[in-house]
This record gives C-alpha cells, sequence and structure tokens, in this order.
C-alpha cells in the first residue's frame, strides 16, 4: 500500500515535470521566415532540448535556415512544407535532379513514402542520343545520355538498362523542375501514433533526467522516508 502511494506520488511529480517543459518543446522552425512548423513526431537535431522526444526517423536539420530531411540512399533534401493533418511532406532536390532522387532514393526501411500514385518507368544510359525523347539534363553528359522511358519500351543496342523504378505521376519533361511531384507521406506504427506513446516517450526522458537532477532526486527521497515514516507510525 505504501508503495503504491509512492509509486503514484512519483509518477504525478514526473508528470508534472514534463507538463512544466512542454512549454520550450513548443514548435519550432528553421527560418522566421518558414511558413511550417517543426512538431510531433518530426523533431529538430540538437537545437530542440533532448526531452522533447520526436522519433528517431524524423530528426531533421538546419542549414543555412533551410531544414533538411536527410536520406541515408540519397542525402539530403530540403522540406518547402509539411503538412501534419494530411501527413504531407513537399520537398526540394539541392542538387536540383528530381530524376536522380526517383533513381536513388530508397524509401523502404523508412517511414516515409511516395504521396502520389506511382508509376514505372525505365531509366537507360545511352551511348548516343534518340531523337524522338528528351534527356534528362542533370543525369547526362559528354558520351552519355539518360533517358526515362515507358517499361514497354524496347532497349535499343547503344543503351544500358540502369532501373526500372516506381515514379510519381505520369513522366513529363516538366520533371526536370526539381519541385514536381517529390511529396512524400509518412506512417507511424500503431503504437508511435497515440497519445499514451508521446506520454511514455516523456516519462522516459524524463526518467533520464532524474538521474543528472539533484533537486528531484532530494524530492524523492524526502516522499520516500515520509512514505517509510507515516508506515512506522501505523505500527
Ligand atoms: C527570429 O525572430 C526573433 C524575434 O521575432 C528573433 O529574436 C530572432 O533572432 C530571429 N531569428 C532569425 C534567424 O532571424
Ligand atoms: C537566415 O535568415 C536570416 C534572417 O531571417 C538572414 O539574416 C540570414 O542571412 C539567413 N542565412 C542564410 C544562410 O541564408
Ligand atoms: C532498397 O533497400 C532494401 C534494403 O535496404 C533492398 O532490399 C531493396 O532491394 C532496395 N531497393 C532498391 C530499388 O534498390
Ligand atoms: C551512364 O554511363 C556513364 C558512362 O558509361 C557513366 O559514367 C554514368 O555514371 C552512367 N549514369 C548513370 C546514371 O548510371
Ligand atoms: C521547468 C523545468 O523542469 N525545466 C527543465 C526542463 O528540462 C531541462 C533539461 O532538459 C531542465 O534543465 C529544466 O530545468
Amino acid at each position: 500500500m505504501d508503495a503504491l502511494i509512492f509509486i503514484s506520488m512519483f509518477i504525478i511529480v514526473l508528470h508534472v515535470k514534463a507538463q512544466a517543459n512542454t512549454t520550450s518543446c513548443s514548435p519550432i522552425s528553421c527560418a522566421n521566415s518558414s511558413t511550417f512548423n517543426i512538431q510531433y513526431p518530426f523533431t529538430l537535431h540538437q537545437i530542440q532540448p533532448q526531452h522533447c522526444a520526436g522519433l528517431p526517423d524524423f530528426v531533421l536539420q538546419c542549414k543555412q535556415n533551410m531544414t533538411i530531411l536527410n536520406f541515408p540512399s540519397y542525402g539530403d533534401l530540403v522540406i518547402k512544407s509539411i503538412s501534419y493533418d494530411l501527413q504531407k511532406l513537399e520537398l526540394i532536390d539541392p542538387k536540383n535532379c528530381v530524376h536522380g532522387v526517383f533513381l536513388n532514393l530508397n524509401l523502404s526501411n523508412t517511414p516515409f513514402s511516395y504521396y502520389y500514385v506511382l508509376k514505372e518507368y525505365q531509366y537507360l544510359n545511352c551511348s548516343a542520343e534518340i531523337s524522338s525523347f528528351l534527356q534528362v539534363p542533370c543525369l547526362s553528359g559528354i558520351g552519355h545520355h539518360v533517358y526515362v522511358v515507358e517499361t514497354s519500351f524496347v532497349v535499343t543496342d547503344f543503351c544500358n538498362h540502369i532501373k526500372t523504378v516506381g515514379i510519381p505521376f505520369s513522366y513529363s519533361p516538366f520533371l526536370s523542375d526539381n519541385t514536381f511531384g517529390l511529396g512524400l507521406t509518412w506512417h507511424l506504427a500503431n503504437s508511435q501514433d497515440s497519445v499514451t506513446a508521446k506520454f511514455t516517450a516523456g516519462l522516459f526522458e524524463g526518467l533520464n533526467e532524474i538521474v543528472d537532477d539533484k533537486a528531484l532526486g532530494c524530492i524523492i527521497l524526502f516522499m520516500f522516508i515520509v512514505v517509510m515514516l507515516l508506515g512506522t507510525m501505523k505500527l
């Protein structure tokens, strides 16, 4: 019974502490001009206090006032907007090569997927130009020409098939516009998508903090002694 009282008081203290600290977890952004806030499940690397728990796959960075999401399979992408209602991210490729993103970005071990419906296309690397298609300028160079063609296209002798990938929207030359189609959505595991998960995350952060929080340690020790004393007085 006394243990129960002690544990309840302990949890109440933690809860109060966690709540006191939520003020410093208010949404923030990388630039004053930014039109969106960074909030759960996203979190800002090294800027927000540690206890402002986001999820590991959702850690963003600020670089030159830009909000950056890094993908190991591709590198940095710039976030243009986040819609928390639609669970939609609009991204821009800082290398200005959206086809490089479609070709290399591997979302399979991430909580992200393309927001738009995908259609498969093949990427070809050709040693000569194909006059009937527009090459992808950012992937082509002297002596090699990269094309995005329908999967039904029969690969000619002077072309290598690089990869067949699903890309958002129907292919059009306008895709060389680096903002087009780079929309992602995210999926949380059920356990991450609840108020309890957020509270539990906060609680664990709280527990970590207690280790270096002498004042709180004293309060808990005091509570413990009081509970013990109450216990002995009853005897
Ligand atoms: C953003 O605005 C706040 C006050 O409005 C100011 O204190 C801060 O320095 C600004 N930050 C930048 C990066 O301009
Ligand atoms: C970031 O924004 C602030 C004002 O909002 C500006 O003074 C500063 O030059 C910007 N930095 C970069 C790297 O663009
Ligand atoms: C993406 O990565 C996973 C493993 O991380 C791999 O199994 C899969 O083949 C990759 N997909 C592509 C299209 O490279
Ligand atoms: C296309 O081929 C050239 C040379 O054959 C190579 O340097 C280049 O990296 C290839 N591009 C892609 C996207 O595979
Ligand atoms: C009011 C309060 O408890 N603030 C604390 C929030 O957390 C930081 C550590 O991340 C403490 O330093 C503050 O004292």
